[in-house]
């Protein structure tokens, strides 16, 4: 029984590590919020993609800012995908190809963690560097699953 414990909490929670433990009341709620934690994470990134390509000057502080709030935001919108939430900007196709959508989800949160140890890094080129991989993460979950 002691060794099953953690794999029924592990069920409880939904089995999913991309989880934040939102719980919505109904499908549109979902989607605003999922919708929302993309736009809040566009704008940080986009500032920290103004800096990267010299559009604004670079400000190290700034970026760890925007880094670390990227860095958590894209831990969010996962669990506003929940199932029968289609709808909004989703392709159908997330819910068809599950494994690759969370794949894609992890990856960004992967790159988004180490555009932080960029950031942190204090210096323009590493976050010219930890950029490029999140921008391409971007686009490929958007080219196959977000709707035109
Ligand atoms: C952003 C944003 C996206 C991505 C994408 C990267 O800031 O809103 O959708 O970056 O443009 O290719």
């Amino acid at each position: 029984m002691k060794t099953l414990a953690p794999l029924i909490l592990f069920a409880a929670c939904g089995g999913f590590s991309m989880s934040a433990g939102a719980q919505f009341a109904k499908t549109e709620d979902a989607i605003k919020y999922r919708q929302s934690a993309m736009f809040i994470q566009s704008q940080h990134v986009a500032r920290l993609g103004a800096m990267a390509a010299g559009r604004v000057p670079y400000d190290a502080t700034t970026a760890v800012a925007n880094a670390e709030a990227v860095a958590e935001i894209s831990k969010l919108p996962w669990a506003g995908f929940g199932p029968g939430t289609e709808g909004g900007k989703a392709q159908p196709d997330i819910w068809q190809e599950q494994a690759k959508f969370k794949e894609l989800g992890e990856r960004l949160m992967s790159d988004t963690q180490k555009l932080l140890v960029a950031a942190k890094a204090g210096n323009l080129d590493a976050l010219k560097a930890a950029m490029g991989p999140l921008g391409e993460t971007c686009k490929t979950c958007h080219d196959n699953f977000r709707k035109k």
